[in-house]
């Protein structure tokens, strides 16, 4: 059994449509004109292929292949974008989640449990990094959802209102026996597949992750009359950690750290800053890894602001611990490779999935598909259309089997 490759490749080309940008990539943020555009479009196929679709308060879609009552099959990612992103990123494992359900409809595989597309709502995180997994997980607060704003200064309630949900319903988290197991396919947006010559992977565990924002707090002073060593210039502390950051990382193999936006106030070229916040993204694959590179990204910060008399004031999340994919799940993707006769390299994830978070309730694996340079997060992203098609492939044979075995995965999560 392999999937329709032409049709889900228009379907990726329908999909790009939303949001599309000169550069060929895709900028749609979520709960914008273009991801309802989206949505609508991507509703419309869901109910077309015979599927039960339903919504949840933070705007998950939940897109259903109906089969024996008893805990569901899932598979899903997201198809919101990061500004300027790409057309694969998300979108290849929610289109290809869709095309596996039909396939499996068409060929009335004997389902042993319902198998569920779930398209979750903004993970590129305008609002909050992994805001509809969460909300799976942890369940979604409407008090918490009101203190949430876009990038762009859009609150979350209103966006949601605009989408047409209810807002009012707090959302529980996934139930006990609810899941029998969730697989993301994703492009790899990172160099290893292309290097070794694969076109999918196994993931086997994903990074662990940390940010938020660190706010440096000066002067303002004249720029034309104020001497160069009688400043409390915000950007000088900001800049300092900013060219920090490497040496930090190269003391923690594998770690990575980066600073995306800096915000100075009062922004002016003639104003000495008096604040500088920075946005902070760090990740490693191990646990105590990531404490310690948050400890010293810490540490740092204090040095960077004591050398320059500024005040600081630090905004960090709890980091998002490492976690491993279920040996089970991983289990039937390598044998969906291996009925392909093709042996699926293993390989870890850099990038937050929703599979993080699913991962902690959740037997969870993700197959990983081939991109272009390792690009992602840019318009340059890019897949085949022959790895699109081997990936939607494996996909298909892991959920053909998780979805008709008798037992359904149980391992524990491991987090780091
Ligand atoms: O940031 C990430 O890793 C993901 O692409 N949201
Ligand atoms: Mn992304
Ligand atoms: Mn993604």
């Amino acid at each position: 059994m392999k999937v329709d490759l032409d049709r889900l490749l228009d379907d990726i080309a329908t999909l790009a449509t939303f949001g599309a940008t000169a550069e060929g990539g895709v900028d749609r943020e979520s709960f914008s004109t273009a991801d309802l555009g989206a949505r609508a479009w991507l509703t419309d196929r869901c109910e077309a292929a015979g599927l039960t679709v339903r919504f949840d308060a933070v705007g998950n879609v939940f897109a259903t292949l109906e089969g024996p009552p008893g805990p569901a099959l899932w598979c899903g990612s997201h198809i919101d974008s990061v500004p300027d992103g790409g057309r694969y990123d998300g979108a290849l494992g929610v289109l290809s989640g869709l095309e596996c359900l039909r396939r499996l409809g068409e060929e009335n595989v004997p389902l042993a449990r319902s198998v569920t597309l779930v398209v979750f709502a903004d993970e590129e995180g305008s609002f909050d990094h992994l805001l509809g997994s969460t909300a799976l997980v942890e369940g979604f607060d409407p008090e918490r959802a009101a203190t949430l704003t876009s990038r762009r200064g859009r609150p979350l309630l209103e966006a949601l209102g605009d989408a047409g949900l209810d807002v009012s319903t707090p959302r529980p988290p996934v139930a006990e026996g609810e899941v029998s197991a969730f697989v993301e396919l994703h492009i790899e947006q990172g160099p290893v597949l292309e290097r070794d010559g694969d076109a999918v992977g196994i993931v086997d565990a994903i990074v662990g992750m940390g940010g938020g924002s660190i706010t440096f707090h000066g002067r303002a002073d004249h720029a034309g009359t104020r001497p160069m060593d009688d400043r409390r210039d915000a950007v000088r502390g900001a800049a300092d950690l900013v060219a920090g950051l490497p040496g930090l990382a190269a003391t923690a193999p594998g770690s990575v750290a980066t600073v995306g936006s800096i915000s100075v106030r009062p922004g002016a070229a003639n104003v000495v800053p008096r604040s500088a916040r920075v946005s902070l993204d760090y990740r490693h694959p191990s646990a105590a890894g990531l404490m310690a590179l948050h400890a010293a990204i810490v540490d740092r910060a204090r040095w960077s602001a004591d050398d320059h008399g500024l005040d600081l004031e630090i905004d960090l999340m709890e980091p998002i611990a490492p976690i491993r994919m279920d040996e089970r799940v991983q289990g039937a993707i390598r044998d969906a490779g291996t009925a392909l006769g093709v042996s699926l390299p293993t390989l870890p994830s850099g990038a937050l999935h929703d599979a993080q978070m699913m991962a902690r309730v959740v037997p969870t694996g993700m197959v990983f598909v081939r991109c272009r340079d390792g690009r992602s997060h840019t318009a340059h992203e890019h897949t085949d259309d022959a790895d699109v098609g081997a990936g939607a492939d494996v996909l298909l044979g892991a959920l053909a089997r998780l979805a008709t075995q008798e037992h359904p995965p149980t391992d524990a999560p491991t987090q780091e």
